[in-house]
């Protein structure tokens, strides 16, 4: 392959100069405005900075079928990753061709004004087949774009009036001819940059500083802050993480910046754009593994894409790219040697001890609180996990109840929350239909708006005890599936999520009809109850079903406590 060397004069930005930017802002604030969602906020970083070089804004819909189709824009130039403006169709109604729009931040501030040239719906099941692979929901990116991004696409050049605002880690954020400026600076003619959306251990430490090494290069690690996949270590961890890891190599060889790229997931096609991004960023190298940007198992549990498509996607065309291909080495610990070697380079592999530990390994040791060697990761980078990520038996959890009224909920409810408080250590809330319905929902009724209304907020109250690390036990009704689906999304964003369906007959809460509002349900003096004139969706697969005839409220709540301990929630310390 031929040798790349940099070329480190600035790129084009989409940015007006600081005085016309603040007359723009003040005639900008009279146009028809777009409130940005988190990723457009990404992807116009991105094209305003020059990041996404040479987009000049959001695709019109003939680059965007050019782009989705063989990955060009109507005049040849490669670009794997359609970047649309997505809006609903209502919002489309308000808005002509032909017309300038403000584009605001989430918190209204005016980032850009954008010249409307074109609006169209697109065609989103054939934009996932061919930029994603396959029409499938389990792809984040397929997802995203069926389930959350708007039904029309609008397109047309952006004027850039200021950056998004970035109140953490300002000063490692760089804008591409920032870094080009640092590379003039420190006279580094060849760079290879690294992309990552995950902590790095010692092997990434080993395999990045040894490709630089092999390229006669300096490094640059370039981490993913923007949006990554969902499920990942947050940027700020990840973060501190890095900054640990930035020690170990050898003065002055290596520098890292932060990326606000809001991933796709896209394997193959990802590669080629993170590739184009850093060529623009002024690397002149890109590690490219196995699995690049690889989205996990489809809803058949396959991979999506072969494990190295996404080099030889990235190696086709490398050279249109202007930027090279470094191969990712397999890097192990070799423990009579001490040392990390490349797996493939080892001759002696009968007789010698190969170690290495899977990124579902590492999880599971620190979610259960193992032993993590010393030889697989920094002592720093161990501890900002385990502070980020403590094992279970520390981390927040909602339990929540469901089932009828007059079922048992609340008694059990009670129960388990004294049990929790006898045992200590994290502070318990307890949720209770009635309690919350005085204090959260005092106005809402019961019709299935309100109820939903009621749920949520339970979810929400409960994944914010889950996160700062409580337990919170919930015992409304909950009589819908969807909703229960939704507030399980909520809580198990930070922790486990237990449903219990308190599994009492209808006719047995009739029977003991504690309130006397089954009666008055029967008479119609009680409108829309719950099994009596209204639906109750039973729970397919709960974490736990209990029943309560003939057993006590003790021995049901105890089947709870059991039901933690097997699942590591509580810990016999
Ligand atoms: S929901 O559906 O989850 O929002 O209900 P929830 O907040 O748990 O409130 C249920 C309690 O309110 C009393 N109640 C009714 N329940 C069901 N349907 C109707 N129409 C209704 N009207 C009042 C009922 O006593 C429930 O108390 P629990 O503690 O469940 O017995």
């Amino acid at each position: 392959t031929k040798l790349m060397q940099t070329n480190l004069a600035p790129i084009p930005e989409l940015f007006v100069s600081y005085d016309s930017a603040q007359k723009l802002k003040a005639e900008a604030a009279e146009l028809t405005s777009h409130d940005l969602t988190a990723r457009q906020i990404c992807d116009l970083e991105l094209l305003m900075n020059g990041g996404f070089n040479p987009l000049k804004g959001f695709l019109t819909q003939e680059d965007y079928n050019g782009v989705v189709d063989n990955m060009r824009m109507a005049d040849g130039t490669l670009w794997p990753i359609p970047i649309n403006l997505d809006v609903s169709e209502a919002e489309a109604d308000t808005i002509e061709v032909g017309q300038d729009i403000a584009l605001r931040d989430q918190e209204g501030v005016i980032l850009a004004t954008m010249t409307v040239t074109d609006k169209w719906e697109p065609n989103k099941a054939h934009e996932a087949e061919k930029v994603f692979g396959a029409d499938d929901d389990a792809h984040p990116a397929v997802n995203y774009l069926h389930n959350q991004a708007g039904k029309i696409y609008l397109g047309g050049p952006v004027t850039g009036i200021q950056q998004p605002v970035h109140y953490d880690f300002r000063g490692k954020r760089n804008t591409p001819n920032e870094l080009r400026a640092f590379f003039r600076k420190m006279g580094w003619r060849k760079v290879v940059a690294f992309q990552t959306r995950n902590p790095l251990h010692r092997a990434h430490q080993e395999l990045t500083f040894r490709a630089a090494k092999e390229a006669q290069a300096n490094l640059l690690i370039h981490p993913v802050v923007g949006l990554t996949k969902p499920g990942d270590v947050d940027h700020f961890t990840r973060v501190r993480c890095y900054e640990a890891v930035l020690n170990q190599y050898p003065a002055s060889t290596t520098s890292m910046s932060l990326l606000n790229l809001a991933m796709r997931m896209a394997g193959p096609r990802e590669a080629v754009w993170h590739g184009l991004i850093r060529k623009n960023h002024g690397c002149t190298h890109f590690i490219v593994g196995r699995d690049h940007a690889g989205p996990g198992n489809n809803s058949k549990g396959e991979d999506f894409y072969g494990p190295y498509e996404a080099q030889d996607l990235f190696r086709e065309h490398q050279e249109e790219m202007g930027i090279e291909m470094v191969d990712f080495k397999h890097m192990v610990w070799v423990a009579e040697r001490a040392q990390y070697e490349a797996m493939d380079e080892i001759k002696d592999k009968e007789n010698v001890t190969i170690l290495n530990i899977s990124g579902t390994e590492l999880r599971r040791r620190l979610s259960e609180g193992l032993e993590i060697p010393e030889w697989f990761s920094f002592p720093e980078v161990v501890k900002e996990l385990r502070r980020t990520k403590p094992p279970r038996a520390k981390q927040g959890f909602t339990v929540f109840f469901t089932g009828f009224s007059g079922s048992g909920k609340s008694t059990i409810a009670n129960a388990l929350m004294v049990k929790l408080m006898e045992m200590g250590g994290r502070p318990v809330t307890l949720l209770d239909g009635d309690i919350v319905r005085k204090n959260l929902s005092s106005e809402l009724g019961f019709s299935k708006e309100h109820r939903d209304l009621n749920i949520r907020r339970i979810g929400y109250v409960a994944s914010e005890i889950t996160k700062n690390g409580g337990i919170a036990i919930c015992a409304p009704i909950a009589p819908y599936a969807v909703t229960r689906r939704a507030v399980r999304e909520d809580v198990e964003a930070f922790g486990a999520f237990i449903e219990i369906h308190v599994a009492t007959s209808i006719e047995e809460c009739e029977k003991r009809d504690r309130k006397g509002f089954y009666k008055l349900a029967r008479e119609g003096k009680i409108k829309e109850f719950t099994g009596i004139s209204d639906p109750y969706d039973v729970p397919k697969t709960p974490e736990l079903s209990v029943q309560t005839e003939n057993i006590d409220v003790d021995n049901c709540a105890h089947q709870v406590i059991l039901k933690l301990e097997s699942m590591g929630l509580i810990a016999a310390d």
